[in-house]
């Protein structure tokens, strides 16, 4: 009986998915400390695919997207690089670098990046261009228990975040899957069509918990 009580509590506690559609997380102030952490069940990624929509005028470096695994604190992870203005994907602590990317403030962006562990190939669509293939890692899969962050860059699993690294603005339509999407799938989500939403996060269903002065606004994109 006790034990029980004590399962619903815990089932209780746990974060219920918020529906954000339409919405948007505002990071008003730069800070080492606000962010939004959000909850995936799947613990293995042989392969995978992030989208998200990001808004920003930061002149500096920060991160859009970080996930860490207890052994690979840039398991994934898109940042970008102001000395080298280039958008770099980490994958498993490797960096890769995309370069000639037009990441024009106070505008959204939509970025889609791919990886798949068989033949170690990332690939970035930026606001639905595609980017060249770059070999970054291959031959095993993400794995172990992945924290993923907005807000902040981990340099560990959950913390270290770096003041001078954080990201200020806007994110939405945060999806990920754990399989390389078609280039049409893409394209469907890049325009906002019917397209499948994440198996990994998924926008609509989203479990996040968020520190400090983050907050949930409507996007706002028509004026109906
Ligand atoms: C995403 O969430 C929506 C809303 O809860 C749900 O209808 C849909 O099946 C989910 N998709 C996936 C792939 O989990
Ligand atoms: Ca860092």
């Amino acid at each position: 009986m006790k034990l029980l009580l004590l399962l619903g509590m815990l089932t209780a506690c746990a974060a219920t998915p918020q529906d954000l559609s339409g919405k948007m997380f505002t990071f008003p102030q730069q800070t080492k400390t606000a962010h939004v952490r959000l909850t995936t069940t799947k613990q293995e990624f042989t392969a995978i695919t992030v989208c998200h929509r990001s808004f920003t005028d930061l002149q500096r470096d920060h991160a859009i997207f970080s996930m860490a695994t207890p052994s690979n604190s840039n398991a994934f992870l898109i940042f970008w690089d102001q000395t080298h203005k280039e958008m770099e994907p980490h994958i498993k602590d490797t960096k890769s670098e995309i370069t000639g990317l037009n990441y024009k403030s106070n505008m959204w962006h939509s970025i889609c990046t791919t990886w798949d562990s068989t033949t170690g190939l990332a690939q970035l669509w930026f606001d639905g261009q595609r980017s060249i293939r770059k070999y970054v890692n291959s031959g095993s899969a993400i794995r172990g228990s992945a924290v993923i962050v907005l807000g902040q860059e981990q340099d560990s699993h959950g913390g270290g975040f770096d003041l001078k690294q954080a990201f200020v603005g806007m994110l939405s339509d945060v999806h990920m899957w754990d399989y390389v999407l078609s280039p049409c799938e893409i394209q469907k989500y890049v325009n906002g069509l019917n397209f499948t939403p994440g198996n990994a996060l998924n926008w609509s269903a989203l479990e996040l918990q968020i520190t400090d002065r983050v907050l949930i606004e409507d996007k706002h994109e028509s004026c109906v």
